[in-house]
């Protein structure tokens, strides 16, 4: 899988490449991740690549026109036919929720781009022309969407075939559809005690079926996303 960034900081996702385990999954699930920056497509001169909003109003605005040369450049292609050939996430507060659903979709794509906004966003036009669709974290309003960028990347490596060393971690994971959209069970290792706090005997009982039956019990009560639990 291909994911490319456009952003005003494409060295922040050197992040994905230097912690060893990062680079790992990354290279063992086949994924690339590059990070352009906006401003070394901008057509406007020193490096401008936002605006005054139309109106008035308070912050900077994301130029269309210095968006779609970014894009067109890259790919090779109108910035309008870009989206027929990849999916274009825009990372935006007031985007569809970011969710494991989301994140499973998006894994299956052979090819990604994500658009980071900085200042109050983006002009309309990127979203209606140039993007296939926008995605938000959650509700509350980050300075950027480069960290969005990264959570929604990292939750997508996780998907990918083979970027976990153990292919089932990925598949019970919390709100993966195996448990059934709910939290995931409590983990413990050794000790088996320590300062009297002690692991749960079912886990150290050999019985597998039992163990199961606990830990879907378990993971039932930490309750479901949005059940306040
Ligand atoms: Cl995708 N971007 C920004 N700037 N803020 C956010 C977000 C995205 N998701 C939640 N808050």
């Amino acid at each position: 899988m291909q994911i490319d960034v456009f952003t005003l900081f494409p060295e922040w996702f050197d992040w994905m490449r230097r912690p060893r385990h990062l680079a790992n999954a990354a290279e063992h699930a086949g994924l690339e991740l590059r990070a352009f920056s906006y401003r070394d497509y901008t057509p406007l001169s020193a490096g401008q690549v936002d605006d005054a909003p139309y109106g008035g109003g308070a912050g900077m605005v994301l130029r269309v026109d210095v968006i779609a040369e970014g894009l067109q450049r890259v790919y090779g292609l109108p910035a309008a036919d870009v989206r027929r050939r990849r999916r274009v996430v825009v990372l935006t507060p007031r985007g569809r929720m970011f969710t494991d659903r989301v994140a499973r979709e998006l894994a299956e794509l052979p090819e990604l781009t994500l658009l980071c906004g900085r200042y109050e966003g983006f002009d309309e036009r990127i979203v209606e022309h140039l993007a296939t669709d926008a995605v938000s974290i959650g509700r509350y309003v980050l300075a950027g969407g480069e960290l969005a960028a990264m959570v929604v990347c990292d939750a997508v490596l996780r998907k990918l075939p083979g970027a976990l060393g153990h292919a089932d971690s990925a598949i019970e994971e919390s709100f993966s559809e195996a448990l059934d959209g709910a939290p995931e069970y409590p983990h413990y290792t050794r000790p088996a005690s320590y300062r009297g706090w002690d692991v749960p005997e079912i886990l150290l009982s050999g019985h597998h079926e039992r163990i199961r039956e606990w830990r879907r019990e378990r993971s039932e009560e930490r309750g479901r996303p949005g059940s306040g639990g």
